[in-house]
């Protein structure tokens, strides 16, 4: 592979991967959106980058679910898997491989984990019994669980049903890594945000038990090295696939070496547990340095309203997306919940987002500027002349964009990145305003052409910068802009537009959301 000529520092993301025992909802969707634009971004500011996600096909809800379905759990992960692949692709999803838990490469680097935290003398054989949620795939302590009217146990923290389960079973001795996980949760910013990592510390300072990591009860999962009438906890494979999608156990090759430890994990906030107390005891136990990061995001509701399919709220992203378009759908969902809170969506929210800051102040000030270019100028980039303070403010708004958008992603807050940038689109309307350029025509045809060289300019670096949210438009942008395909990494934005650059005819690349006679969700 190019992996050890390539110069360029690495950068590895993830996301969770999704259980397919049903279809895809805006949940994943949203994770997907977000993951990917942080994959887009660091690759324009010149990086390598790796972005793997995919799907996670054992466990038991898998078998039941099948079972009901009158299928084998394999049908029913290949047919949902494919779902969720072209989900990904209807979302212009950049992953780099979409995995499998039941790719063959998954189970040997499974096998291999386990050999390695057995050696370490982590693993022993014991039997269990404990409360079970089938949903969650986890056991649940006594305390954390609540019986309610209907006489049925239920777990406290996530509401969902459980059975009492007895059984020989495989442990990993979590309760041996208590203090290295706290002093990983001390180290700056390995679990986000903030609250989060309070809470986890929080669970880990109360004492850990041992880890149930195997099952007898049924056969859909990795078998156990050695001993195949236990199939691995699916929690244990389904985390590992970090490490296959880097080709695991090949720690020698070029690409484990280049890219593990992760750069971070996006993955919700309900199994943020999963992800800070046993992935990282996992890995320590099997000689492996941790992830940099695990970003916990919230969880997006209908309008307020928990998704469910009894309620029937439950969103297809490809309707959002025929409904919309997709780079307002990803610009929205970035946009309007900041990442690692809950967020809410809705018909008026997403057409109120399309036609202000999408129609009203990019496109406006795009199809404006670029409409009198077209005009006056023989559709060429405009002189730049003598610069006034007026330009040179607005200039330097936007060359110095990409400082604090560059700090905005290194955190994950996406919201914020757009914020700025839009604070720059919204002076610049100002500016255009104030110049009257409409007025120079007649009065100073040269100013005239300094101020439109300026806005088309900023117009440049804002659409440069918008490319990770908005792949499409931001590309149509740039066509429109006449930049060429070379000068659209970040490293670009210190280039100025050229002078003399003959441009297509101004097309608008954000129409306004018109609303149809009856809305189709
Ligand atoms: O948890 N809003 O799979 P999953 C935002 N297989 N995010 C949501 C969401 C919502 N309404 N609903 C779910 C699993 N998610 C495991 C992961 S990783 C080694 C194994 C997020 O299909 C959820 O938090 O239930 C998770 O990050 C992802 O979607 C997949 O959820």
């Amino acid at each position: 592979t190019p992996a050890a000529a390539d110069a360029r520092p690495a950068f590895y993301l993830t996301t969770a991967i999704s259980y397919p025992n049903g279809s895809p909802h805006i949940g994943h969707a949203y994770e997907a959106i977000a993951a990917d634009t942080l994959a887009r971004f660091k690759r324009l500011d010149g990086y390598d980058v790796r972005f793997l996600t995919g799907t996670d096909e054992h466990g038991q809800k898998m078998q039941q679910t099948a079972q009901k379905e009158g299928i084998t759990a394999k049908e029913l992960a290949d047919r949902n898997a494919a779902a969720f692949k072209a989900m990904d692709d209807a979302l212009g999803i950049s992953y780099d491989r979409f995995i499998r838990t039941t790719d063959a490469d998954h189970y040997t680097a499974s096998q291999e984990i386990w050999q390695r935290m057995q050696e370490a003398g982590d693993i022993y054989l014991d039997s269990y019994s404990g409360w079970y949620s089938v949903r969650d795939e986890a056991y649940y302590g006594e305390d954390e669980t609540e019986v309610r009217e209907d006489g049925q146990r239920y777990s406290k923290e996530t509401g969902t049903e459980l059975t009492w389960t007895e059984e020989s079973s495989y442990f990993f001795r979590l309760s041996a890594y208590q203090d290295r996980l706290l002093e990983l949760y001390d180290r700056e910013g390995f679990l986000h945000p903030t609250t989060r990592r309070n809470e986890i510390a929080e669970f880990v300072r109360s004492g850990l038990r041992d880890l149930s990591i195997s099952r007898t009860t049924f056969d859909w999962g990795v078998p156990v090295p050695g001993d195949p009438e236990h199939v691995m906890y699916v929690w244990v494979d389904a985390l590992t696939n970090y490490l296959t999608g880097l080709g695991y156990p090949d720690t020698e090759s070029q690409m484990f070496q280049k890219f593990w430890p992760a750069d971070v994990h996006v993955i919700g906030k309900d199994i943020a547990r999963f992800h800070s107390v046993y992935w990282p005891a996992f890995l320590i136990s099997a000689g492996l340095p941790v992830p940099k990061k695990v970003f916990a995001h919230g969880f997006l509701y209908n309008q307020g309203e928990k998704m469910s399919k009894s309620v029937g709220n439950v969103i297809d992203p490809h309707a959002l997306i025929g409904e919309y378009g997709l780079d307002p759908v990803r610009f929205f969902l970035l946009r309007e919940v900041s990442f690692g809170q809950d967020g809410s969506y809705s018909h008026d929210g997403i057409v109120a987002r399309i036609n202000a800051d999408l129609a009203n102040d990019l496109g406006n000030l795009a199809q404006r500027s670029l409409s009198m270019v077209a005009k006056n100028c023989h559709g060429q980039v405009p002189v730049m002349g003598e610069l006034m303070p007026a330009d040179r403010e607005i200039l330097d708004a936007a060359h110095e964009l990409l400082g604090p958008v560059r700090e905005a992603f290194d955190d994950l807050q996406f919201h914020r990145a757009l914020e700025a940038i839009w604070r720059v689109v919204a002076d610049c309307n100002r500016y255009f305003t104030a110049q009257e350029p409409w007025v120079l025509r007649k009065t100073d045809p040269e100013r005239m052409q300094t101020v439109l060289w300026t806005t088309l300019e900023v117009v440049r670096v804002v659409a440069l910068l918008t490319q990770p949210f908005m792949p499409a438009s931001a590309a149509k942008l740039l066509d429109v802009l006449g930049q060429p395909e070379k000068d659209r990494e970040f490293s670009a934005i210190t280039e100025k537009i050229k002078p003399g650059t003959q441009l297509p005819k101004p097309t608008p690349v954000f129409p306004r959301y018109e609303e149809p006679e009856a809305l189709k969700w």
